[in-house]
């Protein structure tokens, strides 16, 4: 079964708040120059200073063109003025793992940064506040997934998927889940992205929990464009 207990629940907060606080510390100390590989660095030996036992999957740090990419490997790119940063990433705490996704912008954002920003960010809001228990979790992928088409783009990946001591677990929210259902006490991903190929891409993701008749958050990092000043 995939529904989580209250003291399993418990476990994924304590996950997924040392996930926010990576994603704080991590905004303090990036600067103009450093590399995908050095941020990516600094973020891991942070969540496992701070109470993690490992993380929950390879840090994602993909800047410029390589946001794009949708499962990217941190790379020698160095960060520069007016630069767009896809972060995803995640740790175990107490045997339970979280996994958040957020943009970071150096300095400004551009204005084709921004309109893609405000539709994947109304894409989640909506697919939160529709989601109600029982839906079978291919209606809650389809909610968000038919915001993002009615301007034109595509969304390349499933809406998200559970999360417990494995990263991804059942039900993984995707059109093609038609049998599962989001059940109170399901704990899973909202993950919508759009990828312009080639040159950037902004998927921004919480783990949130059905927790009575409601899609609550896990994670508590604001959803408002980040503008990094350095
Ligand atoms: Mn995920």
């Amino acid at each position: 079964m995939y529904t989580k207990t209250k003291d399993e629940i418990n476990k994924l907060i304590k996950s997924s708040k040392l996930a926010d606080d990576c994603f704080k510390y991590i905004c303090k100390n990036i600067e103009i120059g450093m590399t995908e590989k050095q941020i990516a660095k600094k973020m891991d030996t942070y969540m496992l200073t701070h109470g993690a036992t490992s993380l929950a999957f390879d840090t994602i740090v993909g800047s410029g063109p390589k946001s794009s990419q949708i499962h990217s490997k941190p790379g020698t790119r160095k960060i520069a003025d007016g630069d767009i940063i896809q972060l995803d990433f995640g740790c175990i705490v107490d045997g339970y793992c979280s996994d958040t996704s957020r943009v970071l912008f150096i300095n400004r954002v551009l204005p084709e940064y921004k309109k893609i920003y405000d539709i994947v960010l109304k894409a989640h809001s909506m697919c939160a506040k529709m989601t109600k228990p029982n839906m079978k979790a291919s209606d809650v992928d389809l909610t968000a997934r038919e915001y993002i088409k009615s301007f034109g783009y595509d969304f390349k990946h499933a809406l998200g998927h559970g999360v417990g001591k494995e990263v991804h677990e059942a039900p993984i929210v995707s059109p093609k889940n038609t049998k599962e259902k989001i059940k109170n006490n399901v704990v899973f991903t909202i993950e919508p992205g759009i990828y312009i190929k080639g040159k950037f891409g902004i998927r921004i993701e919480d783990t949130v929990v059905m927790e009575n008749g409601k899609v609550v958050s896990l994670n508590h990092t604001s959803k408002n464009i980040t503008i990094i000043k350095c």
